[in-house]
């Protein structure tokens, strides 16, 4: 989530832009204001959204369109005021303003938009019947809001809706013109719902649910909540709810609601909870926490991890046959962006006679991995939700760096479990067979 917020306001002169910003400041409506208040900052403390917020005013009597353009390009939401007693400002919002700033900032990244009608108590009806058609054009329009700076009527609400429009954007979720979640939003919550299924039935039943929630927000859903959810999706789908537990269906279907009745920080927190960016891609930080390893020191799982590790086994392991077929295993890693492991696995650990990974051979790679490129044991772990369904604070909890080996071959002892052996020998005096008789393998043993 951003650090900060940018807002600017643009308009035609006289709308009030300076206006609002003073009455937002001083909670009074200032008869005399200057062209253009200084930029003000407001401390996170007194934010809604707890982050600290840059408050920008344009005067076009002041400031020249080079400046403008300037300013455009360095917001993160863009107001756009309009009087509603004057009809000019409000074509100048498509005639001028909208054009303008599409111009001036990156294609990549649209700025949201704000539309905000002003003097709202010098006019008895409402401007929205002109707003709502423009709103549909451009789906860069965040919201509209009518307010007053005069009775301070929807002052803090304007500016609480531009931060949220900032940090948490329907860009990257929502397809306004097709009015269904974007492809990458469903790709992120269908691996939440999955690593969220603990037992893998694909239904999220009262105890994942809570548990789903506990996460997510901090505290369980009340009972009668919990169905009331549920009805709601009831309502709407005939295959949402089975088995008196939500289905993917219906779990993707709940955050379309949210989104569209502009909830959209629900679906943000649940998406940062489980380590997504702003652009709905796996965060560094969550992915690559911290972990020191001073040189001479190995890195193994500790118990903790293993038992993770042992029931995400378990709940792919459906035929309880303590080897994971081709599909299973694909099961498994489907809450990865790629198949981490390559049928070379299927050499290198213990395996059933069809070929198939056994639970031993699957802790062995796990441990390997770990001791080889922690980093990589790190990645993986946080596919697969280690810290979230451990409760920990991070995948770093789930390894032990164990101390220096100078240490151990001083003391004579060694508190390591994980031992690196180096096999040499002529080429063809059976190094590898050597290497595959430990797996009680009998597979043909190529020559690398
Ligand atoms: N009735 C009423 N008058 C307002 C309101 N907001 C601003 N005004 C008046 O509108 C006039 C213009 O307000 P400004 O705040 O200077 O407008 P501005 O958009 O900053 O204008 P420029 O800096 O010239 O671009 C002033 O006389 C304000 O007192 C409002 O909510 N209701
Ligand atoms: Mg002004």
């Amino acid at each position: 989530m951003r650090k900060d917020v940018r807002i600017l306001l643009v308009g035609e002169p006289k709308v009030g832009k300076t206006s609002l910003i003073m009455s937002l400041v001083s909670e009074e409506f200032p008869e005399v204001v200057p062209y253009r208040a200084e930029e003000i900052t407001i401390p996170a403390d007194v934010t809604p959204e707890r982050v600290p917020t840059h408050i920008v005013d344009y005067s076009e009597a002041e400031q020249t369109d080079e400046q403008l353009f300037q300013e455009i390009s360095k917001a993160n939401v863009i107001c756009i005021v309009y009087s509603v007693n004057s009809k000019k400002s409000i074509e100048k919002v498509t005639s001028h303003w909208i054009p303008l700033i599409i111009e001036n900032t990156d294609k990549d990244s649209r700025v949201p938009l704000i539309l905000v009608g002003n003097k709202s108590d010098l006019v008895e009806h409402s401007s929205m019947e002109t707003i709502l058609p423009i709103m549909n054009q451009y789906s860069e329009i965040e919201t509209c809001v009518e307010c007053s700076a005069k009775n301070l009527k929807n002052i803090s609400e304007l500016f609480y809706y531009a931060q949220k429009a900032v940090l948490h954007p329907t860009g990257p979720l929502y397809c306004p013109e097709k009015k269904n979640m974007k492809l990458l939003c469903v790709k992120a919550l269908t691996r939440i719902f999955k690593i969220s299924d603990l037992d893998n039935d694909g239904i999220l039943n009262d105890h994942e649910l809570n548990f789903f929630q506990r996460t997510c927000f901090n505290t369980p859903l009340e009972p009668q909540a919990l169905e009331d959810v549920k009805n709601v999706v009831r309502k709407n789908m005939s295959d949402g709810v089975c088995d008196n537990g939500l289905t993917l269906k219906g779990f993707l279907f709940l955050h379309t609601l949210f989104i569209q009745r502009g909830r959209h920080e629900t679906t943000w927190t649940v998406l940062r909870r489980f380590g997504y960016d702003d652009d709905l891609e796996l965060n560094q930080d969550y992915l690559f926490p911290s972990l020191k390893i001073p040189p001479d020191c190995t890195t193994e799982l500790n118990h903790n991890a293993y038992l993770f590790l042992q029931s995400v086994f378990d709940k792919h392991d459906k035929d309880r046959d303590c080897a994971l077929s081709p599909e299973e295993l694909r099961d498994l890693f489907d809450v990865f962006p790629y198949m981490p492991w390559g049928p070379d696995v299927n050499n290198t650990v213990c395996t059933n006679e069809q070929g198939w990974i056994t639970y031993q051979g699957y802790l062995s790679q796990w441990t390997l991995t770990t001791y080889l490129d922690v980093q990589r044991c790190l990645e993986y772990l946080g596919y697969l939700g280690y810290s979230i369904v451990a409760e920990q604070e991070s995948q770093a909890a789930g390894v032990t760096v164990t101390r220096a080996k100078k240490i151990d071959l001083q003391k004579k002892q060694t508190q390591r479990s994980v031992f690196r052996c180096n096999v040499f020998g002529d080429i063809g005096s059976g190094k590898s067979g050597f290497l595959q008789a430990f797996l009680g393998s009998n597979l043909m043993v190529f020559n690398i």
